[in-house]
């Protein structure tokens, strides 16, 4: 199945002010549609990372990609899932997610693979799970992922938006959050991105949560590496209660030496509470150091940046030989992420936890057919469809590529936001606290 076209939309999705500690979220997040349409009109779809680098780099591919083989061009283009120098420099540490130039090549590669799945899968009327060698779950859990936020639901001037949540910057304020994300969508796990506030303020809202939901929801924290090794080491005392059981306690501290130091503190006061990491271990250059030191015990996955879902595959029974758990991360998205996530998570053993999602966070956008995509209880079900069984909504495309024209941002800076709208100073600084 020879391919005709290959197109790419950068599009912009009105985002929330979400706070993090790699600062704040622009009005809008920027995202790209890929589209490969085959010589007798099957048109494959991925949605990847945003801005002008990711598109310029999948246009970059064309001319390989042009009159090749849906069938075999992934295996051609194998060598870029690897990414350059073979991915042991590459962290998001100091990154922002999306914007670290060393894993272009997996990120690239992984929009490629999508839409080439998409296509096959169309072709032959089989969803992406089963072509990845068949779904192990027909509907994946998601989690619910609360955010600490200023108020509004993004967009800018004449376009900015209201949203339910308001400000959240209090532990009441995150209970509320949560308590509304849970009933509409079914979510039956929590996650907090953390290194925000004080941790002692971050503390407090998981144990308010843990309160208000009580022990049979798992929790998460996540502060993106802003705390020291001390600092995550108190966290994880004060919460051992809190985060045992089916929680984790994610990227407390820089890098696989920092993370190594904290499980190695915890282990000597007793407290098993698994570290989970996708700012440290992010390539498969940073298992072998990682298990040595058993600086994680749960990898997130991500397709988008792994190299594509058969490199989750991969990571899956990595991780399951070397004993550790996989878990899955996330970034905002609009739908056709989502069921890319769903599908790959649909067919990866050892995903023993609900999967991260920024989905409820643009309730605006859509690119889809049908517009926003249902949870059921929190999960997203497989449709009987081939390929990822969504199709794009043409006139959506077009208004969302219109807007990506109309605004000035080309790429993610968090931290430029921080200084734009919050505080002219503000640096990001690590760690923190
Ligand atoms: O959306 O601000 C955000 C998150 O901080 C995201 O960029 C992270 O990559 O959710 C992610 C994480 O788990 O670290
Ligand atoms: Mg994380």
């Amino acid at each position: 199945m020879r391919i005709k076209d290959l197109r790419v939309h950068s599009i912009a999705i009105a985002d929330p002010p979400l706070r993090s500690s790699y600062g704040l979220h622009a009005p809008y997040a920027l995202r790209n549609i890929v589209e490969l349409e085959s010589e007798d009109g099957i048109v494959g779809i991925a949605e990847t990372y945003g801005g002008e680098g990711p598109a310029l780099a999948l246009r970059r591919l064309r001319r390989r990609v042009l009159g090749a083989d849906a069938f075999r061009i992934t295996g051609d283009l194998l060598d870029l899932a690897e990414g350059q120098g073979g991915g042991a420099e590459r962290s998001h540490t100091m990154s922002t997610p999306g914007e670290n130039p060393l894993d272009a090549g997996p990120r690239t590669y992984a929009a490629l693979e999508t839409a080439c799945l998409d296509l096959i899968g169309r072709s032959v009327g089989v969803p992406v799970c089963d072509l990845l060698g068949g779904r192990l779950r027909a509907a994946v859990p998601f989690s619910a992922y609360a955010f600490y936020k200023h108020a509004g639901g993004g967009g800018e001037g004449a376009d900015a938006r209201e949203d339910k949540y308001g400000e959240c910057l209090t532990p009441g304020s995150i209970v509320g959050q949560v308590r509304s994300m849970v009933a509409e969508y079914g979510f039956r796990d929590i996650k907090l991105k953390g290194g925000v506030l004080d941790p002692q303020e971050e503390i407090e809202a998981i144990r308010q949560l843990r309160e208000h939901f009580g022990p049979d929801v798992p929790l998460r924290i996540d502060p993106n590496s802003a705390w020291t090794v001390e600092t995550s080491v108190r966290v994880g005392e004060s919460l051992r209660g809190e985060l045992d059981g089916d929680g984790y306690l994610e990227d407390p501290a820089a890098g696989i030496d920092g993370m190594a130091a904290v499980r190695r503190k915890l282990l000597e006061r007793g407290i098993g509470t698994p570290l989970a990491s996708n700012v440290a271990v992010t390539s498969f250059a940073h298992l072998p150091e990682s298990v040595r030191q058993d600086a994680v015990q749960v990898v997130l996955c991500d397709h988008h940046f792994w190299g594509g879902m058969r490199q989750v595959q991969h990571l899956g029974r990595l991780c399951q030989t070397f004993g550790m758990a996989l878990s899955m991360h996330s970034n905002t998205h609009l739908g056709v992420s989502l069921m890319a996530m769903a599908h790959v998570a649909a067919a990866t053993k050892n995903l023993a936890y609900a999967c991260d999602t920024h989905y409820p966070w643009q309730t605006a956008d859509e690119v889809i057919e049908g517009g926003r995509i249902a949870f059921e209880q929190g999960a997203i079900r497989i449709p009987d469809k081939g390929g990822l069984g969504v199709d794009l909504d043409y006139d959506q495309l077009a208004r969302l590529k219109e807007r990506y024209e109309t605004i000035p941002y080309r790429r993610r800076d968090d931290e430029g936001e921080m200084r734009k709208h919050i505080d002219p100073f503000w640096r990001r600084v690590l760690p923190r606290w």
